[in-house]
């Protein structure tokens, strides 16, 4: 029996990462409805706003819900949101058996969507899956809890560690798909940041250039003195540009940059408070930010502890150089043992590259 379980609830995790980079910041959804050991319908949460995967997949059948087990990788909501509590729906639809991967942690449903469907005579079982579900959710667990953003920093260097030449030329570190699964967390993640100098030197567009339909990322510059230039390629296309400053730069230099519409944080007096930062970005509704560099940035970034995932990739490169860059720079720990510790280490090959894959302690 619980082998059927896991894999009606995989194929429901399959369809819910669908919505990928389109239900932002909600969670992604996904569920199968199976009557006589036979899926009769099935659905996922499309995007932010859309209906949720229960109703998708109740409208997905054409055969009778009545008696049906429903797989759902996320807790039946029990809210009235943008649409009516998927709980009611179901045992509306007559449901038998609720199978769920994980509770829902937002404190509006947090356990009252199973309340509301046993106290309807519904079996419910909860934990198949529950942690590839909560892996797949680790945006929105997060969010949802601290209102913060998720921050996933992303590298790519050469065998020997380095993230340029001494030159500052580099123009590609990593293989073409390594550079494409870059683009697919850009497409992911709410928002991408990367700090001053890296605009100054490489004067990057920060947009998601895949085919097909994509999300673009809001564009959060990390600029304590506003040198942003003002016909950087950041400003070429539409999607949003947050510049985060501090109290250094005079109100006639912000406006130049609020004409060109972007909105500007203030955050820290001579040096972006990045924590500060997160709550601000948080509050405005963005859940995930990729961290692309450079160098000072993600020191900082490490330090103020608001990174929660590394991807490096690796590509089979030696460039040397003393003082060529390498992808954290700053002041560093002093001591091994003061060292950022990571878990979850994970390898996998990425075109000619490799890419490592990590949690951050806290
Ligand atoms: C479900 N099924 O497919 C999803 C759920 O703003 P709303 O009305 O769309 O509600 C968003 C909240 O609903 C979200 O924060 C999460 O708690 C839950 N998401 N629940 O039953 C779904 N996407
Ligand atoms: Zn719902």
């Amino acid at each position: 029996m619980q082998e059927i379980h896991n894999t009606f609830m995989k194929r429901a995790l399959s369809l819910a990462s669908k919505g990928k980079g389109f239900v932002n910041p909600n969670p992604m959804v996904g569920a199968v409805l199976v009557k006589d050991g036979e899926v009769i319908g099935e659905g996922y949460h499309t995007a932010f706003g859309k209906p949720h995967a229960e109703i998708e997949a109740i409208r997905n059948t054409r055969k009778s819900v009545d008696g049906a087990t429903i797989y759902v990788t996320l807790e039946p909501c029990s809210h009235y949101g943008k649409t009516p509590p998927c709980a009611e729906a179901l045992i509306k639809a007559g449901v038998k058996e609720v199978v769920i991967a994980s509770l829902d942690p937002n404190p509006l449903v947090a356990g009252r969507g199973v309340k509301m469907l046993e106290d309807a005579g519904i079996k419910v079982i909860v934990g198949i899956e529950e942690e590839a579900s909560k892996e797949l959710n680790r945006i929105f667990f997060k969010y949802i809890q601290t209102k913060t953003p998720y921050v996933l920093m992303k590298t790519a260097m050469t065998l020997d560690g380095k993230i340029a030449t001494h030159t500052g030329d580099s123009k590609w570190v990593s293989g073409e798909i390594s550079r494409k699964k870059v683009h697919q967390l850009r497409h992911q993640l709410m928002g991408i940041m990367v700090g001053i100098n890296t605009v100054l030197k490489d004067s990057p567009k920060l947009d998601c250039r895949l085919e097909g339909k994509v999300r673009q990322p809001i564009k959060i510059i990390v600029d304590s003195l506003l040198r942003t230039p003002l016909d950087a390629k950041i400003w070429e296309h539409e999607a949003k540009v947050i510049i985060a400053t501090t109290k250094l730069p005079s109100i006639e230099i912000i406006q130049k940059y609020t004409d060109k519409g972007a909105e500007v944080f203030v955050a820290g007096e001579n040096r972006v408070d990045l924590a500060h930062l997160m709550k601000e970005l948080g509050e405005r509704g963005v859940d995930s930010i990729l961290l692309e560099g450079g160098a000072t940035l993600n020191a900082s970034a490490l330090q103020a502890g608001i990174v929660n995932e590394v991807w490096t990739f690796v590509a089979p490169k030696i460039v040397g150089g003393t003082v060529a860059p390498t992808s954290v720079g700053g002041e560093g720990v002093t001591l091994m043992k003061d060292a950022y510790q990571l878990t979850g280490f994970q390898v996998e090959p990425s075109g000619e590259d490799w890419l490592f894959k990590a949690k951050v302690n806290k």
